[in-house]
């Protein structure tokens, strides 16, 4: 299964998109091709940025909505159709910025979803200005003295909105994102990835990321401890973790709400003349 389309890639050569991009494929390639889930019913959603471009890219149903409007779409898909496996992607000013509520409900709903953030700390689409995600003190387009703001934690963030897979990977190391990717294809519940993601044309951070990142699996961590998961999120500086932070499995938003009703197949069309006359 070659999950490629015929369209042109339009990002910079060197963007940290590519390592996303062919990560995924590659996992969802195998997925298919080993039976484990079926092309038609995967579901892609993207919002405004550079990373937008993505759904693009791949031969699979996909949904290019407005800026930071990608968590609603994930969970109004999954509630229509529950057999459906949405996968959104968003960037750092998509998710933080304009769509920074939707982030945090998607989350504490645990609705059985994924979504992958581009973290490239910076508005690529709109050439280079500064982000909730950009350090403290960065120099960009729209901040010429530096960022004056304290910037988010997405993983930190993530785990007290209570979601139920939260990761991280560098866009540098394609092998290790598989591994990430292969296991959020697996849980069962809201699983965020943040992606650091260098934006080589107006925030190159390759070499400051391939220096500073070591995988969490590679320590003696277990990711089943939520203060233990916290407290690694704050890690930040000469060393950065990446891997599996926290994992647990709880009942999911369309457990709930849908109480083992699948309404896509089992609820009739009401007839639209009741419609009409309820609200006429
Ligand atoms: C509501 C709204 N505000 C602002 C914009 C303008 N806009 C388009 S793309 C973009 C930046 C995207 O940055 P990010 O989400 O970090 O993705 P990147 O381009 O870095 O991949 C902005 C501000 C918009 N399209 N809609
Ligand atoms: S501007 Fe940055 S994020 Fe956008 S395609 Fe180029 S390198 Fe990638």
């Amino acid at each position: 299964m070659n999950l490629s389309t015929d369209r042109k890639i339009q990002w910079c050569p060197g963007c940290g998109n590519f390592g996303i991009y062919n990560a995924l494929k590659s996992v969802l390639e195998k997925e298919i091709d080993e039976g484990h889930i079926k092309k038609e019913d995967i579901v892609l959603v993207s919002g405004i940025g550079c990373y937008g471009y993505i759904t693009n890219y791949y031969h699979l149903n996909s949904f290019h909505t407005i800026h930071g409007r990608v968590p609603p779409l994930l969970t109004g898909i999954k509630l229509a159709n529950p057999s459906l496996i949405p996968i959104g992607f968003v960037g750092d000013g998509d998710a933080f910025a304009e769509g920074m509520s939707h982030t945090i409900h998607v989350a504490r709903r645990n609705s059985n979803v994924k979504l992958i953030l581009h973290n490239n700390a910076v508005y690529g689409l709109t050439t280079g200005q500064f982000t909730p995600t950009s350090p403290k003190g960065f120099k960009s387009r729209s901040t010429p003295y530096g960022n004056p703001e304290n910037p988010i934690n997405p993983i930190t963030l993530m785990l007290v909105s209570q979601a139920t897979f939260v990761a991280r990977g560098f866009s540098g190391d394609i092998k290790h994102l598989q591994y990430i990717f292969s296991e959020m294809m697996k849980h069962r519940g809201f699983a965020f990835v943040e992606v650091l993601q260098p934006c080589v044309t107006f925030n190159n951070t390759y070499q400051f990321y391939k220096e500073r990142v070591y995988k969490l699996e590679e320590t003696n961590y277990e990711p089943t401890e939520f203060g233990l998961a916290l407290q690694k999120s704050l890690e930040w500086g000469e060393k950065i973790p990446t891997g599996i932070f926290y994992k647990k499995e709880l009942p999911t938003y369309e457990d709930l709400v849908l109480r083992g009703e699948d309404i896509f197949y089992e609820r009739s069309v009401p007839d639209l003349k009741d419609v009409i006359n309820e609200f006429v």
